[in-house]
């Protein structure tokens, strides 16, 4: 790493931290049914979906893709629909189905033994993000100084603001950080804000366009690797 060395790493959540999306789907999934709604989304349609950021900016894509009636029906549900799916996905990942993806545990250590700042930058709500971190380091026991989530940016990825809102509680420049994504929405939200960000595609997201990462590698431990730290 030529630059100057970054002094806090920021996480994205969903297919960073861990591979979420398939419980997010089936969550959708599982709401619909309870709703009465008649959708389902396959992995392929999803996949497609997942264009669009922030599971109540894509049920709107969703349904506004639809014929009326259902599409002005099915538009006033959402609010209600997305809290139940948060809900659900809340309570999978709480019974620990879930696990952090290779390496991460090895990289926050890493970073918190030199030193760096830790911070989470992501489209999911507060509540998912706690639900995940308690499910994998215990309640109250996160090492996150600050959890930019969801709803609390006007504008979400690719969009630059989750970052810059989580730059500005650091009170840290973009040069000083260092951003781990793992989708194009998530390099370009990151790249947006003037920081640098490594690739680590997740499943949904192996064929992305990852314009502007300063490296796109397979998991936490690579970049480990190119911070020049020992992998354990
Ligand atoms: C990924 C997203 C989220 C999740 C669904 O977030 O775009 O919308 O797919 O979670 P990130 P919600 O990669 O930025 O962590 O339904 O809570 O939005
Ligand atoms: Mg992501």
């Amino acid at each position: 790493m030529t630059r100057q060395p970054p002094r806090a790493l920021i996480f994205d959540v969903d297919g960073t931290l861990a591979e979420t999306e398939e419980l997010h789907r089936a969550a959708f999934n599982q709401a619909f049914a309870e709703a009465g709604v008649d959708a389902f989304w396959s992995e392929d349609l999803y996949g497609r979906l997942l264009a669009v950021t922030g599971g109540k900016e894509r049920l709107a894509t969703y349904f506004s893709s639809l014929e009326p009636p259902d599409r002005d029906r099915l538009m006033p549900q959402i609010p209600e629909l997305h809290a139940r799916k948060t809900r659900l996905y809340g309570e999978a990942v709480r019974a620990g189905r879930v696990p952090f993806r290779e390496g991460i545990a090895e990289l926050i250590d890493a970073a918190i033994t030199r030193g760096f700042r830790l911070a989470i930058a992501t489209t999911t709500t507060a509540d998912n993000v706690a639900a995940l971190l308690e499910a994998n380091l215990g309640v109250g026991a996160h090492p996150f100084e600050v959890i930019g989530a969801g709803d609390c940016v006007a504008a979400k990825k690719p969009a630059p603001d989750i970052y810059l809102h989580v730059l500005g509680c650091l009170r840290l420049e973009p040069v000083e950080a260092l951003a781990v994504e793992d989708s194009d929405n998530g390099v370009r939200s990151a790249n947006a804000a003037g920081i640098a960000v490594v690739a680590t595609p997740s499943n949904y997201c192996r064929q992305h366009d990852f314009f502007g990462a300063l490296a796109v590698v397979r998991d936490a431990r690579a970049i480990m690797t190119l911070l020049g730290w020992n992998v354990p």
